[in-house]
């Protein structure tokens, strides 16, 4: 009836209420012509759960659901809220924070561990598609895993002389010697120890150093197990383990392996947004996070025989795009397309001009299977770990042994895709260039003045004032929050009183679509002293350092402006801070842990589900910084989030005596 159909109309989706970005608008508007529901759509008839978001629903066993919101007009007198085991606000909370930090971290652990089987695999020479392309960053590795990096060998004069190991030797020990950092058991995991000395003193101190990275897991989820631990402080205390055994474990050491396979990243030119698309080629997407196979769908696309496959089949050729993280390892590496973040990904299906989008594991949509039947796309996954159920999607399981062979196969389906192209296809005239690619060794060459190899004139920048402090803007898009626009009005905020910012993920990409990447933008946004660092150096005020597992590039250079000297002894007392403006997946509580347990503090946007227990939320909020020197919290408006990171930053460089 009417009034049903007004109700209906008043909840319809109005594109420019949810994204900043004009492409993701234009997409919007062709999905609503076409017919096809995407996550905007939901997101504005399906409401939040109050209780879950507080963190405050217990549900870790079957007597529950146990349900304890904040009373309506808060806590007067004793907070008597109880599960029915007992279990108060705040052991609920923390142990639903716990498992979140448990899950992010297995998710970047366990990228890092088929990482290093492939390494393994590499080393070992039962695949010829990988191979050692850095090995200045294979015997960094060997140094910090304690693998012999030369022998003794005796020369003809009888003197015994150390040579360097043959390099798929060294490589084997460093795989093993890397692997073993999962199964340890005690002790220190041995990437870990590269913190600053002070930050692993305050480790050491309040017994947090990770002993393995599987272990730490395990005993975080065995904790929030019904009837373990009841204490939120001990709760935290192995979030930190587990968080830290992630950002200075499983990710730093994914991150460093994959450097050696497929190279350090250098600023590279690249283009972002959905307009990378090309309307007369094979358009073919890989999304998702492991550059192990996307590095070989780029060998396969652009092998002569597949190019000539394309043109039998009536395309001009074939071209490679990414879509979320994996978008961002082959644009460090290559120079490739990227054609999205996390909220294009269904929109870039509803261009009808996608042959196949290929998948491996995180961040994926389920509902991509249901847009794709709209269209003739192509749905692929590749992991046995992450399978869609779904009649139209495809699985072709990818096997580090033959890698470019099951990347051929995969290339060659989107090919075969081509000519079942539906009529209607249109492709968002929206596209930006942008440079990317900045590791902490390109920062080091970038910044590092006439010498190129030193962190020391960055620092000289930051205690003369030309830059203000450091911030790292990361993390995801939310469908809870206009898209883009956290990251960009945040990010817009810390150019202008010039703080530089670093970011991986979904934020660097919206940096990418807004312009922020390229050198060009620092006289526009910056404070005049960025704008003059920015310009004499020739980067952007942003630098875009990768993937979600890259965020551990941001700890290593925190670590070398540490170590670099003028700026005090600990990643604590930088003038930096930490960011994620539109978080939404666990990776990014596991990634915000481990940025607080290193001494940074961390705001997030968009609602962080502790509320609902204000003792444990005023733990992490205030009281975590006595120990870790770093702090949670939570801002949803984006100008105040943006100034209280300049606030911390600020209070920062008068502790160091900067600014007097
Ligand atoms: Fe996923 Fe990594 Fe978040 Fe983007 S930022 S939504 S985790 S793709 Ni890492």
């Amino acid at each position: 009836d009417e009034s049903k159909l007004k109700k209906k109309a008043k909840k319809a989706l109005n594109p420019k209420e949810v994204t900043v970005d004009v492409a993701t608008q234009q997409m919007l508007e062709k999905a609503q012509h076409d017919g096809v529901e995407t996550i905007f759509d939901r997101a504005v008839t399906m409401k939040a759960c109050n209780i879950g978001a507080q963190g405050t629903c217990c549900k870790v066993c079957s007597q529950g659901p146990c349900r304890l919101p904040l009373p309506k007009g808060g806590i007067e007198g004793d907070d008597t809220r109880k599960g029915l085991c007992g279990a108060t606000p705040e052991t609920i909370a923390a142990r639903n924070f716990a498992r979140m930090v448990a899950v992010g971290s297995a998710a970047h652990g366990d990228h890092g561990r088929g990482v290093v089987e492939t390494f393994i695999a590499m080393a070992n020479r039962e695949t010829e598609d990988y191979s050692v392309h850095d090995t200045e960053k294979l015997m960094e590795v060997a140094q910090y895993l304690n693998v012999p990096t030369t022998i003794m060998v005796e020369g003809e004069d009888g003197v015994k002389r150390p040579e360097m190991r043959e390099t798929y030797e060294l490589a084997r020990d460093v795989g093993q010697k890397a692997l073993a950092q999962w199964t340890s058991q005690e002790g220190e995991i041995l990437s870990a120890l590269q913190a600053p000395p002070a930050r692993l003193e305050v480790w050491r101190d309040l017994d947090v150093v990770p002993r393995g990275i599987d272990r730490e897991i395990v005993e975080l989820l065995h904790r929030t197990h019904m009837g373990v631990d009841q204490d939120y402080r001990n709760l935290v205390k192995q979030c930190s383990r587990a968080a830290l055994a992630d950002g200075w474990g499983g990710s730093m050491l994914a991150t460093d392996l994959q450097d050696i396979m497929f190279g350090t990243p250098y600023p590279m030119q690249g283009e972002i947004n959905l307009g990378v698309l090309k309307e007369d080629h094979v358009n073919i997407l890989v999304h998702g996070h492991e550059p192990l196979l996307s590095e070989m769908i780029v060998v396969a696309s652009q092998e002569p025989e597949m190019l000539e496959y394309a043109k039998q089949k009536g395309a001009k050729g074939i071209l490679l795009a990414g879509m979320c993280c994996t978008a961002n390892e082959i644009l460090v590496r290559h120079g490739l397309p990227t054609a999205g973040n996390y909220l294009q990904q269904e929109l870039a299906i509803v261009t009808g001009a996608v042959e196949a989008m290929v998948v491996d594991v995180q961040c994926i949509m389920e509902n991509i299977a249901n847009v794709a039947e709209c269209y003739h796309t192509k749905i692929i996954t590749t992991n046995p770990r992450a399978m869609i159920e779904s009649g139209n999607t495809t699985h072709i399981e990818f096997d580090e042994h033959s890698a470019l062979e099951d990347a051929r196969k995969i290339v060659r389906q989107a090919v075969e895709n081509f000519p079942n192209r539906r009529p209607g296809v249109m492709i968002p005239n929206a596209k930006e260039p942008m440079v990317a690619g900045f590791s902490k060794e390109a920062i080091k060459y970038h910044l590092g003045g006439a010498f190129r190899g030193s962190y020391t004139p960055l620092n000289d920048n930051i205690i003369n004032g030309r830059i203000r402090g450091i911030a790292g803007v990361v993390g995801c898009n939310n469908a809870r929050t206009m898209h883009d626009s956290g990251h960009l009005t945040v990010i817009k905020e810390l150019l202008k009183q010039d703080v530089i910012v670093l970011s991986t993920g979904c934020s660097a990409m919206a940096c990418g679509k807004a312009g922020l990447l390229a050198p060009e933008s620092a006289k526009v946004y910056c404070g005049p002293g960025l704008a003059e660092v920015c310009e004499t150096v020739g980067i952007p005020p942003v630098l875009h350092m990768g993937a979600c597992v890259d965020n551990s590039r941001i700890l290593m250079a925190a670590t070398e402006v540490v170590k670099a000297g003028g700026l005090g002894k600990d990643i604590s007392e930088l003038p930096a801070a930490g960011s994620a403006p539109e978080w939404m997946s666990e990776k990014a509580i596991a990634i915000g842990h481990y940025f607080v347990a290193s001494g940074v503090y961390t705001v997030f946007g968009n609602g962080l589900p502790v509320t609902g227990s204000p003792k444990f939320q005023k733990f992490l909020f205030e009281e975590l910084e006595n120990l870790y020197g770093g702090k949670w919290d939570l801002e949803l408006d984006p100008y105040a989030h943006a100034r209280k990171m300049i606030e911390h930053i600020n209070k920062k460089r008068a502790a160091l005596g900067l600014d007097k």
